[in-house]
């Protein structure tokens, strides 16, 4: 299924006079209060988010797995649905690959493919936390931290597999995630763990051709229960240092512990430049990935105002790489994203209305009561005309979730997969 900018333009016409007149409203607010809005509206336009391959099918559970239905069983089947998302909203230009979940058996025409969508690319994700089939090592007692050193030297050798196939699809970074850890005291050497990770990180780093970063995600626990070696921001970051320029640590909203201030994180690693990559979700408990925005909304545009303050202030620090971890077993993904990709513009669209000059003005005047008041003030403002702004700038939906049912996605999905299909991932 395609869909086509006429279609979208079509859908769009019940809307437009409600649109208009929402819009008229908040833009003349916002003006008066000194606020650009149509560079905002740009910024909105422009931000693009990537979509994991393992995010369209349902998730599971330890408990079970239930199909949604019409999911996508190949990667070229995975790419067409980041392109309805695409279509529909504009702002998820990219798709994150894991290998081996999504090994091209043809390149040309998967690039050829993502093309067809406006898609490009993103992060490459490894894969040392499962064994696979024909595995020659086994992953069961770490993988880069591996006491086993031919489990070791397979783990990295899958690494440099991931950036060859990236190279050849123009993804220019890795994103490695580790669930390497001990479940139990005294199962590992927390020192020896932590040097082996490091020299391992060290020959991956090694083997990225000079335009490539290398992310590393950080997790405080699960699948192992008493201790992660890649535990926190802090691990993470010394071990980027380690390897060079191009490691960064990346932010994953799900892997802290309970009331982490997840934005002075943001603050601290962007001040040093090394804040590379981002996956997106919402947490009650912990690795929830559950819909962005769909819990902590003001964590997550406390989040944003950090993100927004170092892009403009931390020319040291790249511009991050968006990409939305969550996935769950009850809602249609496609939906379930479009929720996600809504609630980042929102957060990201309020943190551009927070007036910058005020702020730094209250905080010199210690005026404790102002800042608060300016940062919620951004908060409270409905933002969503901005966003629809920018999605019929760009010729997206004005309202992504009710063209998607109208529009009858996932009903056509259904008749052309079939019922009873699970996409290959978690
Ligand atoms: C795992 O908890 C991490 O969030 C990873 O980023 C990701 O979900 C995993 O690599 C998917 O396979
Ligand atoms: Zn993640
Ligand atoms: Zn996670
Ligand atoms: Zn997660």
């Amino acid at each position: 299924m395609i869909i086509g900018k006429d279609i979208i333009e079509q859908n769009n016409k019940s809307e437009v006079e409600n649109f208009n007149s929402d819009f008229a409203y908040l833009s003349d607010k916002l003006t008066k209060s000194g606020a650009n809005v149509s560079e905002i509206v740009n910024k909105i336009a422009d931000f693009q988010v990537a979509i994991p391959s393992w995010a369209l099918g349902a998730g599971g559970t330890r408990f079970g797995r239930f199909s949604y239905g019409g999911e996508p069983s190949s990667l070229e089947q995975k790419l067409d649905d980041v392109g309805l998302i695409h279509a529909l909203t504009h702002s998820a230009g990219a798709v994150s690959l894991h290998i081996p979940w999504d090994i091209p058996s043809d390149v040309a025409a998967i690039k050829e493919k993502a093309a067809s969508h406006g898609l490009i690319f993103d992060a490459m994700n490894s894969n040392t936390f499962q064994d696979q089939p024909n595995a020659k090592q086994s992953y069961k007692f770490g993988s880069l931290n591996a006491v086993n050193e031919d489990a070791r030297a397979y783990a990295v050798e899958h690494n440099k597999e991931v950036i060859r196939i990236g190279k050849e699809l123009d993804s220019k970074s890795l994103t490695v995630w580790l669930a390497d850890g001990a479940s139990f005291p005294g199962q590992l050497n927390f020192q020896t763990a932590l040097s082996k990770t490091e020299q391992s990180l060290k020959e991956i780093y090694a083997e990225m051709p000079e335009d490539w970063k290398l992310f590393i995600e950080y997790k405080p626990y699960e699948p192992n229960f008493y201790s992660t070696t890649i535990q926190d921001w802090g691990t993470s970051f010394m071990l980027a240092n380690a390897c060079g320029d191009r490691a960064y640590t990346l932010v994953d909203l799900g892997h802290h512990l309970p009331n982490s201030n997840i934005e002075q994180i943001v603050a601290t690693l962007m001040y040093k430049g090394k804040l590379g990559g981002f996956h997106f979700n919402d947490s009650k408990y912990g690795d929830d990935d559950l819909t962005v925005g769909s819990i902590k909304p003001y964590a997550l545009f406390l989040i944003f105002n950090e993100l927004v303050y170092g892009i403009e202030n931390n020319p040291n620090n790249p511009y991050p790489a968006w990409m939305i971890d969550a996935s769950h077993n009850i809602k249609d993904p496609l939906e379930d994203l479009i929720q996600s990709l809504e609630a980042i513009l929102i957060a990201y669209a309020q943190a551009l209305l927070v007036d910058q000059k005020a702020l730094k003005d209250a905080q010199l005047n210690n005026d404790v009561v102002r800042a608060q008041e300016i940062l919620q003030n951004a908060y409270r403002t409905d933002v969503r005309p901005l966003l629809k702004a920018a999605r019929l700038q760009t010729g997206a939906a004005l309202d992504p979730i009710s063209a998607y049912r109208n529009l009858k996605v996932r009903e056509t999905l259904i008749s052309e997969r079939g019922l009873n299909v699970k996409a290959t991932g978690l």
